[in-house]
């Protein structure tokens, strides 16, 4: 049975980390549709640098939650069966014992160069930009896929939802594409959808199970 499970950041609200809609959201205040862009970048790239600093130094205070580990379990028992996509820039997939995790949205861990495009491991610390060691060119920027950026490893989540029989949608508002539309093309292919959220998603209904609630309970309970 090949399983597909997409993650969004509710599957980390439980250890800690803010997600991006809820009330106490990420951006306070701001909605992330108008900060969360490349103009945002460029227009100022202290504050954005800052924010992402911030979140790179929180998450050595976070751990993983029982959800990261029953999809690490399911895992063991799937082998290359299974394949977590996640929207989520944070590690607690892999820090909970996931392998096969595809990062849509870019890493934390992960510096992009503006000039040569390269990806190599975030060295940095507050405002302290490295030259890329590609290139040695100081064009640094987070690693992380913004309003209007494609997202990463399309094509090997398409092939992957292709093939899927089951195709599960953890912790995520429906709110962003292409992610929001992999529920409906996996259906359309003949998978099983299921959604496991705080509440119903926006697209909740194109789903043939929804089930609501905390991940860390609502994850291990489809897993078993
Ligand atoms: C719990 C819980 C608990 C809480 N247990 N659950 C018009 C129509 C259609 C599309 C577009 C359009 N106009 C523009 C677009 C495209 C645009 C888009 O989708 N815009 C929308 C605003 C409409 N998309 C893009 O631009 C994307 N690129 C693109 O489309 O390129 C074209 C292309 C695609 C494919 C192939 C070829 C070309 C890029 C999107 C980039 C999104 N980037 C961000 C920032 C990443 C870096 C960072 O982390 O800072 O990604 S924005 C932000 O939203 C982040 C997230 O990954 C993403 C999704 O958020 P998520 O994870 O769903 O979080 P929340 O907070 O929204 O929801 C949390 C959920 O958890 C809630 O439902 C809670 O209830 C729940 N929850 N606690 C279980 N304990």
């Amino acid at each position: 049975m090949k399983v597909v499970v997409l993650t969004g950041a509710g599957v980390s609200a439980e250890s800690g980390v803010p997600t991006f809609r809820d009330a106490d959201g990420l951006w306070e205040g701001h909605r992330v549709e108008d900060v969360a862009t490349p103009e945002a970048y460029e227009y100022q790239p202290s504050v954005v640098q800052a924010f992402y600093d911030e979140r790179r130094a929180a998450l050595a205070g976070v751990e993983p939650n029982a959800a990261h580990r029953a999809l690490a379990e399911l895992e063991a028992a799937l082998g290359d069966d299974l394949l977590v996509v996640t929207q989520n820039i944070d590690d607690l997939h892999e820090r909970g014992g996931s392998s096969r995790v595809l990062h849509m949205h870019g890493e934390l861990r992960s510096a992009l160069c503006r000039g040569c495009g390269g990806r190599s491991v975030w060295t940095g610390d507050l405002s302290d930009y490295p030259p890329c060691p590609r290139c040695g060119v100081t064009e640094l920027r987070p690693d992380v896929v913004w309003f209007g950026e494609i997202p990463y490893e399309m094509d090997r989540i398409l092939a992957a939802l292709d093939e899927a029989d089951v195709f599960a949608s953890i912790g995520t508002s429906g709110a962003v594409y292409p992610a929001a539309g992999f529920v409906q093309y996996a259906g359309e292919r003949g998978a099983r959808t299921v959604e496991l959220n705080l509440e119903p998603s926006a697209g909740s209904h194109l789903f043939d199970d929804a089930r609501h609630g905390p991940a860390s309970v609502l994850v291990p309970e489809w897993v078993a």
